[in-house]
């Protein structure tokens, strides 16, 4: 089905017919299957996969065309054990919402999983955390957590058919006038792109005239926002892509999918997307597939045809770079300095040669993720998410793309932290 856009959209988007790669959503050919294998392989050999809880990980090893069920099935079981211990207390909604989609794609019933003779009914908790979501977001005008999150839960309540009112999330995941709800600081693409899954598979529910329309509606504003927010095929930014792939597919509308595909493979031998993390989030829109597959695969029919390799090291050479730490929004902190790294160095590690050369100035905590380090706090001063304030990354007043311990410094660059609004 095709949506008709009444206004017009960016240039490569307008409603031609499927000429030069004009299309409604891709996947690799077989020629360039070894990319999508190579991170695939990435994936299965990581530490964070073989010993981690990633749920986004495993869902994108289930859209793959290729499997290692070895990998698969002990990621789920970690999964599962971790979410029978652990979900009811410490788990945020949209986790919540992740591990569903991850047992639903490993053809598991989410309303019962157990592990060391506990049980859990995944959609029920989901349920609860959803509605804690709304009472919040009456309450306080914003959620627990995010709209991303809420567009998780709508997402997998959707799939995994909880209990919940269409009409209510519908409403929700509308844009409001200033479209805030899709705002952290700028317009983010990652989170109208899971809004537009969540609200197409809500269209397959029952609805009244009124609330088909109003997502109709809604998908076609969220679809011209991302696409003025796409550059030779890149929408959003090159880790925003993979999602905001999936959402336009989904959509209805015909886009160049090809143009961004090509980009993700140009990407993949410069290590854009090695962190597991990153490479769970591009591969389903690789296969072709979205987050709305995850029901119905047939999992007896996996091959299991991928072994997993370990990735070669790197090298050294000093380079020099600038390091400034600022906050304005609360108290006033200001420091620079220059520090001296091997060649290849991160972000993170001129943070930690900062550190140790000035620790009162530089000293900084983090938390680790599947992202990577997420830096907490710098002289003491915390990030807060009660009051929406983060440390943010910049490198040439820029702000990043990613994580501190995956961006990698060049000479000269500088480099800043600075406590900011979201
Ligand atoms: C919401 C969000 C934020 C919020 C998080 C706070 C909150 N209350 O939700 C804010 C605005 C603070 C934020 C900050 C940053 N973010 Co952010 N964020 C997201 C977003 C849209 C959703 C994450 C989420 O809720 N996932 C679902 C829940 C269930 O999973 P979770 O693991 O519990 O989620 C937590 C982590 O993702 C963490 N987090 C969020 N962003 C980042 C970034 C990094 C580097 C790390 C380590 C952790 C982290 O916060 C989430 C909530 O607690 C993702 C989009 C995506 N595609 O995933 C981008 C995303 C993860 N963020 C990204 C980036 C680049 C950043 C920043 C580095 C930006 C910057 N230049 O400063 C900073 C982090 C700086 C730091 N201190 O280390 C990139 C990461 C790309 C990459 N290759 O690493 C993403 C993919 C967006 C994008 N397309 O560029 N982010």
């Amino acid at each position: 089905m095709m949506l008709s856009l009444a206004i017009p959209l960016a240039g490569f988007l307008l409603l031609v017919l499927p000429t030069g790669g004009l299309c409604y959503g891709c996947a690799v050919t077989e020629k360039e299957r070894p990319w999508v294998n190579s991170l695939l392989n990435k994936i299965i050999s990581s530490e964070d996969t073989r010993t981690g809880l990633n749920p986004s990980i495993l869902i994108a090893l289930r859209l793959a065309g290729s499997h290692n069920r070895n990998v698969e099935e002990s990621l789920l079981q970690r999964l599962s054990q971790d979410a029978v211990s652990h979900a009811k207390e410490s788990y945020s909604s949209g986790k919540v919402a992740l591990n569903i989609m991850a047992q639903l794609a490993s053809c598991v019933n989410p309303r019962n999983i157990s592990s060391s003779s506990s049980t859990i009914n995944l959609v029920r908790l989901l349920e609860q955390k959803y509605q804690d979501e709304l009472q919040n977001l009456k309450k306080y005008q914003a959620p627990l957590t995010s709209f991303y999150q809420l567009s998780l839960d709508v997402l997998a309540l959707c799939l995994a058919e909880g209990k919940f009112s269409t009409a209510d999330a519908a409403n929700l995941l509308q844009p409001d006038k200033d479209m805030k709800k899709y705002y952290l600081g700028q317009f983010s693409v990652d989170t109208a792109a899971v809004s537009i899954l969540a609200q197409v598979c809500l269209k397959k529910m029952t609805l009244t005239p009124k609330v088909k329309k109003e997502i109709r509606e809604s998908v076609e504003q969220l679809v011209q926002k991302i696409m003025t927010h796409s550059h030779n095929g890149v929408l959003g930014n090159m880790y925003s892509t993979g999602l905001a792939m999936q959402a336009l597919t989904v959509s209805g509308i015909q886009w160049n999918c090809r143009e961004s595909l090509k980009m993700i493979l140009d990407q993949i031998p410069k290590g854009t997307f090695d962190l597991p993390m990153t490479a769970s989030q591009i591969i389903p829109s690789l296969e072709g597939q979205t987050y709305l597959n995850v029901i119905g695969l047939n999992c007896s029919a996996d091959k299991d045809d991928i072994i997993p390799t370990p990735s070669p090291p790197t090298r050294p050479r000093l380079i020099h770079v600038r390091y400034t730490i600022s906050a304005k929004v609360k108290i006033f902190i200001k420091g620079t300095i220059t520090v001296h790294v091997p060649w290849g160095s991160t972000f993170f590690d001129v943070m930690k040669v900062a550190m140790e050369k000035k620790c009162k100035i530089f000293r900084f905590t983090y938390e680790n993720s599947s992202w990577g380090p997420y830096i907490t706090s710098v002289q003491g001063l915390m990030a807060d998410d009660n009051q929406r304030t983060y440390w943010q990354l910049l490198s040439g007043n820029i702000p990043l793309d990613r994580d501190a311990g995956n961006y990698i410094v060049s000479d000269k660059e500088r480099l800043e932290v600075r406590y900011s609004k979201y």
